[in-house]
């Protein structure tokens, strides 16, 4: 029988800064008995010292001292829950610009994700932009399903009111539906990080919600993978391990592993053998789509191994350093027009490559496709062009078409994200054929 049965899934929390995400997922594990009571305990003592008392939960996935003695998130962070149906890998991200990177790799690999927000704080935020940027980056990396926290109810200025919850909430329709998500299906949920409500029992002080907690509502997700694709773990970090080596750690994104098997590291271009494949500290034969896994590999120092290579089967399709990827983009927010040698960050899966652009082939109707110029001199913000980029270090690409997944791009310059779209062909090193 196979030892994997349950569904597992990545869930990113995702938000502006202070909103309460980390302090929510800290809470969370609390209740369900992965923080005890020692532990936490230990946090508030500490936290106390360098008066970031009211951090104690978040300091649970906030790590670094820098976070700590900020008393925000620096990195993306997981920890990982499992209930008698479904194994959940929660991904606390950064709500800080400045570290949009660490949130980008973390969105990347989620299926899910939990936009938190707070009623008096996100106004602002809606101004700024700021929520609908989240909303964009979680459609551009293929995320369909969506929950929304309204956190902090219980802060004094709002008392669980329903009333403010109500308004907030009719706000944050229009916000996703002008992002195309469909209001229906997302579930928007009154909680209280802090004081724990509607995390995982069922609120007392919020007589009048009537729908599900935190953990009713991931309890019941469930995500479609296309089983058949030959295998891709994007790298998300890896991690030298005294007397065991190095250890990627990743998301299967598509395929299956199994503990042996020789794997191609692309594009640096090793073909080493797993040696053991591990999740929370347990070793498995197999690892399956979808699984978050730590695979030891035979013989691959971290002078090597990085964030943002990608994994795959030597034998079956493996990944390749590309010189050069045609996408289809959308321009979201260009300020001034670019032409031909713009070079902004490409985040692709894990990576985060700086790409140089070749040629502006078209303009098109992204509806029909259509050409409606061909070589234009400019991208220019709200076209959709057909471009080609040329990785200016290694990349390792997928299109769209083959790993849907893997062959979507955000186009980042100066920390902006400028166009979202998806990679039409790829040409590999040492080929001249067109993937
Ligand atoms: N009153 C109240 N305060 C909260 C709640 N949730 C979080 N906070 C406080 O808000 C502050 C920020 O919380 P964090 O969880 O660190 O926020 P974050 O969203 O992770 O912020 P970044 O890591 O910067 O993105 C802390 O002081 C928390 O104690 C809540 O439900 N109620
Ligand atoms: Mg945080």
């Amino acid at each position: 029988m196979n030892e994997l049965v349950k569904q597992s899934v990545a869930i990113a929390f995702i938000g502006y800064s202070k909103s309460g995400k980390s302090t929510i997922c800290g809470h969370f594990l609390y209740q369900m008995g992965d923080l005890d009571e020692k532990q936490l305990e230990k946090y508030e003592l500490l936290a106390n010292q360098i008066n970031q008392g009211s951090s104690k939960y978040a300091w649970h996935f906030d790590k670094l001292k820098l976070e700590r003695e900020r008393g925000h998130s620096v990195n993306w962070n997981v920890r990982h829950y499992q209930n008698d149906n479904i194994e959940l890998n929660l991904l606390d991200t950064p709500g800080r610009r400045h570290y949009i990177k660490n949130r980008l790799t973390a969105l990347s690999q989620a299926d899910v994700a939990v936009l938190v927000v707070d009623p008096l704080g996100y106004k602002d935020h809606l101004t700024e932009g700021t929520l609908a940027e989240h909303l964009l980056i979680c459609r551009a990396f293929g995320i369909e399903q969506i929950i929304v926290l309204v956190n902090k109810m219980d802060d004094e200025d709002v008392q669980y009111s329903e009333t403010i919850f109500c308004e907030t909430k009719t706000d944050l329709i229009k916000l996703l539906k002008q992002a195309k998500y469909n209001p229906k299906k997302v579930s928007i949920i009154p909680t209280s990080g802090w004081e724990g409500e509607n995390l995982v029992a069922k609120t007392k002080k919020m007589g009048w919600w009537k729908g599900q907690t935190l953990n009713e509502k991931l309890s019941s997700l469930r995500i479609k993978r296309k089983m058949d694709l030959p295998l891709r773990i994007p790298i998300l970090d890896v991690y030298r391990i005294s007397g065991v080596g190095s250890v990627a750690v990743g998301k299967i994104a598509t395929g299956q592993v199994s503990e042996g098997q020789q794997i191609a590291i692309a594009p640096i271009g090793v073909v080493p053998n797993i040696k053991t494949i591990e999740r929370y500290y347990k070793n498995y034969k197999n690892g399956e789509c979808g699984s978050l896994i730590g695979i030891n590999i035979k013989g691959v120092g971290l002078k090597l191994a990085k964030k943002g290579l990608m994994i795959g089967d030597p034998k079956n399709d493996p990944p390749c350093q590309i010189t050069q990827f045609t996408a289809q983009i959308t321009l979201v927010n260009l300020q001034m027009r670019k032409k031909v040698g713009y070079c902004p960050v490409i985040d692709c899966h894990t990576s985060h490559i700086p790409c140089k652009l070749f040629r502006i082939v078209s303009k098109i109707d992204p509806k029909t496709k259509e050409v409606i110029e061909k070589s234009p001199k400019y991208l220019v913000n709200q076209d959709t062009v057909v471009v080609i980029f040329k990785p200016i270090v290694p990349m390792s690409a997928e299109t769209f078409y083959k790993y849907p997944k893997l062959g979507r791009i955000l186009v980042r310059n100066n920390n902006i994200i400028e166009a979202t779209g998806f990679i039409i062909s790829t040409i590999k090193k040492d080929s001249d054929s067109q993937n």
